[in-house]
C-alpha cells in the first residue's frame, strides 16, 4: 500500500507507538484479512477472539490495576490501522472497547476483575446500550427506567442501533432511575446477555453489515451490585466514556481514508487515459492534492485530541467532538473521489473503495452525528468566550 508513515513521528507520538504499530502491521497482514464475512456474527465473533489472543484487546480498556489508565494514542492508531485493512475488525475492537469503557473508568474493584479480564481476552464481547428509538442524539430524554427493588433494580424499555446487539455477552445499559429530571436521573447497569427480560427484538441490516440489535428489557432484573457508579451518574459515565471513543471513530475514519488515497495512487500510476497515466491529468492531481491536505488535517485534529486526554486534560469534549466531526466528514470526501477517480469500478460490488464508501457512511451518524458534535463544539466555544 502506497502510504505516508511521517505522521508517526509528529510530536503528540512516542516510540512505544511507532512501535505498536509495526507490530499491529504485520498482525493484520496475517489475521486480518482472511476472515469469511459471509456470516457477520461468525465473523465478528472471531475478529473478537483473535484480538484477544493475540493480546489487542487489552488496549480497548484498561484493567483492574490501578496502574493502568486508557491511552487514546494507542486506541487512536489501533483503530486507523486496523479500518485501513477491514470495517469489521475495527469495529469489533472499538465496540469491544466502548461497551467495558463505563466498567474501565467508573466500575467498582469487583466488576472490573469480574469482566475486564473477560472482554481483553476476547472471552466475552460487550456491547454500550445507549440509544433509544426517541432518543438517539438527545441523551436526557432516556425513557428505559430502572426501579429499586430490594436487592435488585428491574429495567424496562427498549434500547436500539446497538452495536454488538444479539451477540453480547455483556451490555452496559442507561436507564431512568429517577434521582432528577432530565440529565441528571439517569443511572448504568451491566446486564448479562442471557439475562431473563432482556431479548432480541430486531437484528438490523444495514448498508455495511454489522451486528446490530433493537433490545427489548421486560421485567428485566440486575443484582443492585451491577450498578456503575453512583445512581444519577449515568449521563456523565456515558459522555466521559464518548469523549474517549469519539476521538477513536475519527481514527477510524482516517484509516478509511489512507485506504481510499492508497488505492487511488495505485489506481491512477496504473490506469491509461489520453494516451497517459491518469496521474498526469491535472483534474486529478487537483483531486489528489485535496485528499492529501484532507487527511493530514484528520490526522492532526485526531492525534491533538488522543493527546490532550493522555496528556492529563480533565475535559476533552471540545477536542474530541471536532476530531469526530472533522474526520469523519472529510473521509467521506476523500473516498467519494477516489469512488469517481475508479470510474465503474469504483461502485462495483467488493471493490475496496466501494466497500469504503458504504462502510464510512454510519461514522458520521454513530457516537454523536455531525450535527451534534457541531452543537458540542460551539457550545465550548461560546462558554469559554463568555465574559470575554
Ligand atoms: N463530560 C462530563 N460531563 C458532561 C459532558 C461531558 N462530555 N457533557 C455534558 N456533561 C454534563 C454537563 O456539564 C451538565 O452538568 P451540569 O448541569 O452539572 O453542568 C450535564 O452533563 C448535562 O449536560 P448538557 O446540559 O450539555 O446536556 P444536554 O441534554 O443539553 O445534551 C448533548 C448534551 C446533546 C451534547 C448530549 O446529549 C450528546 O452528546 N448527545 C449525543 C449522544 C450520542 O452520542 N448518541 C449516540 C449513542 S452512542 S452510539
Amino acid at each position: 500500500m502506497m502510504l505516508d508513515r511521517s505522521f508517526l513521528h509528529w510530536p503528540f507520538l512516542e516510540e512505544r507507538h511507532r512501535a505498536l504499530v509495526e507490530r499491529l502491521e504485520t498482525w493484520v497482514a496475517q489475521h486480518c484479512e482472511h476472515v469469511d464475512h459471509r456470516d457477520v456474527d461468525a465473523a465478528c465473533r472471531e475478529l473478537v477472539h483473535r484480538l484477544g489472543r493475540d493480546g489487542w484487546l487489552k488496549h480497548s480498556a484498561p484493567g483492574d490495576d490501578p496502574s493502568e489508565k486508557i491511552d487514546v494514542r494507542t486506541l487512536a492508531l489501533i483503530r486507523e490501522t486496523l479500518a485501513r485493512h477491514s470495517g469489521l475488525a475495527d469495529f469489533a475492537f472499538a465496540m469491544q472497547g466502548l461497551g467495558a469503557g463505563p466498567i474501565s473508568l467508573f466500575g467498582t474493584a469487583a466488576q472490573k476483575a469480574h469482566w475486564l479480564p473477560k472482554t481483553r481476552s476476547g472471552a466475552a464481547i460487550a456491547a454500550f446500550a445507549l440509544s433509544e428509538p426517541a432518543s438517539g442524539s438527545d441523551v436526557a430524554n432516556i425513557s428505559t427506567t430502572a426501579r429499586r427493588d430490594r436487592d435488585a433494580y428491574v429495567l424496562d424499555g427498549e434500547k436500539t442501533w446497538i452495536s454488538n446487539g444479539g451477540i453480547a455477552d455483556l451490555y452496559v445499559v442507561f436507564a431512568r432511575t429517577g434521582e432528577a429530571p432530565g440529565a441528571k436521573g439517569l443511572s448504568a447497569f451491566i446486564v448479562r446477555g442471557d439475562n431473563p427480560g432482556l431479548s432480541v427484538a430486531e437484528r438490523i441490516e444495514t448498508i455495511a453489515p454489522h451486528p446490530l440489535a433493537r433490545l427489548a428489557f421486560k421485567n428485566c432484573r440486575v443484582d443492585a451490585a451491577d450498578l456503575i457508579g453512583a445512581n444519577g451518574d449515568g449521563f456523565k459515565i456515558a459522555m466521559t466514556t464518548l469523549d474517549v471513543f469519539r476521538t477513536s471513530v475519527g481514527a477510524a475514519a482516517l484509516g478509511f481514508a489512507r485506504r481510499a488515497l492508497a488505492e487511488t495512487l495505485r489506481r491512477a500510476k496504473s490506469r491509461e487515459l489520453f494516451g497517459a497515466p491518469l496521474s498526469e491529468l491535472q483534474m486529478v492531481q487537483g483531486h489528489i492534492a485535496d485528499m492529501a491536505i484532507e487527511i493530514d488535517a484528520m490526522a492532526l485534529l485526531v492525534y491533538r485530541a488522543a493527546w490532550a486526554k493522555d496528556a492529563g486534560a480533565p475535559r476533552v469534549t471540545r477536542e474530541a467532538a471536532m476530531a469526530k466531526l472533522y474526520a469523519t466528514e472529510a473521509a467521506q470526501r476523500v473516498i467519494d473521489a477516489a469512488v469517481q477517480i475508479h470510474g465503474g469500478d469504483g461502485v462495483r460490488a467488493g471493490h475496496p473503495v466501494e466497500t469504503l464508501y458504504r462502510e464510512i457512511r454510519a461514522l458520521r451518524i454513530y457516537e454523536g452525528a455531525s450535527d451534534v458534535q457541531k452543537i458540542v463544539i460551539a457550545r465550548s466555544v461560546l462558554s469559554s468566550a463568555a465574559g470575554r
